[in-house]
């Protein structure tokens, strides 16, 4: 008779998206790093096209140690890393890129150093004294990364090097804890879960450096900064408005703006008012469109045929709302003779309309 394995004390989350030639060199990397360690990892794939789920599962298949968690229809490397820290029950969970970025030789310190009580969350910084940024492509990507650690230190508790970071560990306790508070969206796991825990989770910094990609390529870019703005504002408004919304009234006053540039635009080429005006509210609700598409709902992109079809429901319902803003504007601007009041009233209607047709006809969730 055969006894059942040790059950894990550390469980290693690793979000992944287009990873299948990273798999098993991250789990031949971990089994090194992790010898003389209970440890089992969860690749949380969304359904990722190029097989990264079946590269996993073929592992999970012949190593109990491994797990393969498929999420179809969805996309979110926070939410993947909520699920698959949710979905296993070792005492401390780490959570680690499946692009072998991270160094994994780090593990086995943070372990030691959260076991004996130094600390509640164990965070892997680029930035400290002896870390290295420079995995991190381009200028650019290192000066946006700069930038919004500046901001985000601002709303911590207490100084983070690098709460961007997605290589981290804690004890499971303390994760299962702050989970329902998590917004879930976006990409920034770590500064999520800094600013809900209550209270402030004590932090050790361990630093290493980051490798540059070997295979596959960085899904990250300059929107990321986007949502981060849109994770700073939900921190302000502790929550009360939905991020998307806010990221929807962002885009629309974008809009607003494309929309006045194209009027004078028109004018300036001598066009009258009305075609001029058409024309511009047209060119604005095509780039909304196309920032909502990339932004607000980048989780769910339109491609292809879809986005074309989205595009024209865009144009007819949004159009619709165009019409009806300007006339609670008229109506309003002839009851109180305010233009101030009138405006703001139509463009809130208006906001709120489109956002109602864009999250359950242009949008909707599958
Ligand atoms: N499950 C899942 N993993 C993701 C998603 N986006 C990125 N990842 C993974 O998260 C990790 C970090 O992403 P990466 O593109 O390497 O970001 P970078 O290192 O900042 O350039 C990698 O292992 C990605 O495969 C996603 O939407 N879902
Ligand atoms: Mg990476």
């Amino acid at each position: 008779m055969t006894s059942p394995p040790l059950p894990a004390r550390l469980s290693v989350v690793v979000p992944c998206f287009n990873e299948r030639a990273n798999v098993a060199p991250l789990v031949a990397r971990l089994e090194a790093a992790l010898a003389g360690i209970a440890w089992e990892a969860v690749f949380v794939d969304d359904n990722s096209p190029d097989g990264t789920a079946a590269a996993a599962r073929a592992i999970a298949a012949r190593d109990p140690r491994i797990r393969c968690l498929r999420r179809i229809g969805r996309r979110g490397l926070s939410s993947a890393v909520i699920e698959g820290a949710l979905s296993s029950s070792a005492e401390f969970v780490a959570v680690i890129d499946g692009d072998m970025q991270h160094d994994e030789t780090r593990l086995p310190l943070m372990l030691t150093r959260l076991a004996a009580g130094e600390g509640d969350i164990a965070i892997g910084t680029r930035y400290a004294k002896g870390g290295d940024a420079g995995g991190l492509a381009g200028g650019f990507r290192q000066r946006l990364s700069r930038l919004g650690i500046a901001f985000a230190q601002l709303f911590l508790p207490s100084p983070v090097s690098d709460p961007m970071s997605g290589f981290f560990m804690m004890r499971r306790e303390h994760f299962e804890e702050i989970a329902p508070r998590l917004a879930g969206s976006g990409f920034k796991i770590l500064l999520d879960l800094l600013f809900n825990a209550r209270p402030p989770l004590k932090v050790i910094e361990i630093p290493y450096e980051f490798r540059a990609r070997a295979f596959g390529e960085s899904k990250l870019d300059a929107l990321v900064l986007a949502q981060f703005a849109g994770l700073l504002i939900d921190r302000v408004l502790h929550g009360a408005v939905p991020l998307r919304f806010i990221a929807f009234s962002g885009v629309g006053l974008v809009g607003v703006i494309a929309n006045l540039a194209a009027l004078a635009a028109g004018r300036a080429l001598g066009l009258g008012f009305s075609p001029a005006q058409a024309i511009a509210t047209v060119i604005a609700m095509v780039v909304n469109f196309q920032l909502n598409n990339s932004l607000t709902y980048r989780d769910q992109r339109l491609r292809g045929a879809r986005l074309w079809r989205g595009l024209a429901l865009f144009l007819l319902f949004c159009g619709i709302g165009a019409v009806a803003d300007l006339g609670i504007a008229r109506t309003l601007y002839e009851d109180h003779n305010s233009l101030t009041v009138s405006g703001a009233a139509g463009a809130i209607v208006a906001v709120v309309w489109n956002y109602a047709i864009s999250a359950t006809l242009v949008w909707r969730t599958r």
